[in-house]
């Protein structure tokens, strides 16, 4: 492990180095880039890679009921309610989806993973790549692991509806986060095998959907490096999900999974991987994914594991009945490890033990149970607050953000309570 497994040190390292004109910026030029950081994201004339469209048909493909989705534009997330009575993981039908343009639809039997960059050996270009078929993928040996994976931004509205603060981005409730068992071939495996090199510092990998366009601006395609440190510890290369063929929302054919960190890292439709000698960056870790605001420095801060939450398996609002025993259910989960402890608030003063149910999973979530009997008609407040294996928990408030990442304070959750 090197320093720059950690995402924050990473980062860091990074854009300093960045700024000092020692990282490569593929798909668009440092200067640009310079002026773009500067000026939020709008000064800038169109820049990036020209590519061909790939099919869409979407922006999601499949079905979104009303009753397990709320959709904003090509982002959906999981209402917490679709998850009550399902097992541990998150059902394939009802995981959130987050398509930065649209999901395409693609061809196992035409797809190559491309492989090229000075820390392969022989430095094999993008015009001359080492390839893997599909089949390549699916011959090589494979590992399962369940982790979930969920958006940085999940949570976000909490920061104007709990906190009153002004935030950019989707306005996600807790519902922007899954936990799927998936099957695929290491990272690590594929990289020996197209040739890793000991000067390997940095691994880009890109995705095949539509380039992505902000504010008049060719970002180029969907990609953000990782270290080579935490690409060759737990990342894979993913091509089931829940024990099913990748469906194309999540990725078909071949996404990556970065656990524990946050989602744009777990890169969906793979296309190609730059391994680099040399330090790369990319506006998904310049621009984006990163803290701003009066509380940090004028760079930001990376955004680093994803911080411990928790929900309620219940709808918002939700009217349950006065003098009758009720069974609270809800999942905690931290991007830093198992949760360790769970507790529930009904009267917004005290707090209980919830009962665990099953597995608290490192990379995954902990379910949990409180059972209530309400007493009185009315208005009430539940609240759960979690803490993990490092000794985190959930605070009262979350530091703020412009761009309204790592919302992990506790969700205050609105229900009614009818007369007997
Ligand atoms: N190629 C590509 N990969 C991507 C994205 C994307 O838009 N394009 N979105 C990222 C983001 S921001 C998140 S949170 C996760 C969401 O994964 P899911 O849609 O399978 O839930 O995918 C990541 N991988
Ligand atoms: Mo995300």
């Amino acid at each position: 492990m090197t320093a720059l497994n950690d995402e924050a040190g990473y980062d860091r390292v990074r854009l300093a180095q960045w700024r000092a004109g020692n990282a490569r910026l593929p798909g668009l030029n440092r200067r640009a880039l310079l002026r773009l950081t500067a000026a939020g994201g709008l000064a800038l004339a169109a820049t990036g890679t020209a590519s061909a469209p790939a099919s869409a048909a979407g922006p999601i493909v499949k079905p979104l009921p009303p009753e397990w989705f709320d959709v904003y534009g090509s982002n959906a997330e999981t209402r917490w309610e679709a998850m009550s009575g399902q097992g541990y993981l998150t059902p394939v039908d009802r995981f959130f989806v987050r398509d930065h343009t649209s999901t395409p639809v693609l061809d196992a039997a035409t797809w190559r993973l491309r492989l090229f960059g000075s820390g392969l050996r022989g430095s094999p270009t993008a015009a001359n790549p080492v390839e893997l078929t599909y089949r390549d993928l699916r011959e090589l040996p494979s590992e399962t692991i369940t982790a979930f994976i969920e958006c940085a931004g999940n949570g976000r509205s909490f920061f104007t509806g709990q906190q009153g603060q002004t935030v950019t981005g989707t306005a996600w409730k807790l519902g922007a986060v899954g936990v799927a068992r998936w099957r695929g071939v290491r990272l690590a495996t594929v990289l020996a095998r197209a040739g890793l090199t000991r000067d390997a510092v940095d691994v880009l990998p890109e995705g095949l959907d539509p380039d992505y366009v902000t504010g008049g601006v060719n970002l180029g395609k969907v990609r953000r490096p990782l270290p080579v440190g935490k690409a060759l510890q737990d990342v894979l290369l993913a091509y089931e999900m829940n024990g099913e063929p990748l469906p194309p929302d999540h990725g078909f054919p071949v996404r990556l999974v970065v656990p524990s960190w946050a989602g744009i890292s777990s890169i969906k439709w793979l296309g190609r991987i730059e391994v680099s000698a040399t330090p790369l960056v990319s506006p998904w870790n310049t621009q984006y994914y990163r803290l701003l605001g009066p509380d940090y420095p004028a760079e930001g801060t990376p955004v680093t594991e994803q911080v411990v939450k928790s929900a309620f398996e219940l709808e918002r609002g939700a009217t349950l009945a006065a003098g009758r025993r009720h069974v609270l259910r809800g999942r905690s989960w931290s991007g830093h490890g198992r949760i360790r402890r769970v507790e529930v608030s009904v009267d917004g003063a005290t707090w209980a033990p919830a009962k665990p149910i099953g597995p608290a999973l490192d990379r995954g979530w902990l379910r949990w149970e409180f059972p209530w009997r309400p007493r009185t008609a009315g208005a009430y407040t539940l609240r759960a607050r979690a803490t993990d294996v490092t000794g985190v928990r959930q605070p009262e408030v979350a530091p703020y953000n412009t761009q309204g990442y790592l919302f992990g304070a506790i969700v205050r959750h609105p229900v009614t309570v009818s007369p007997a």
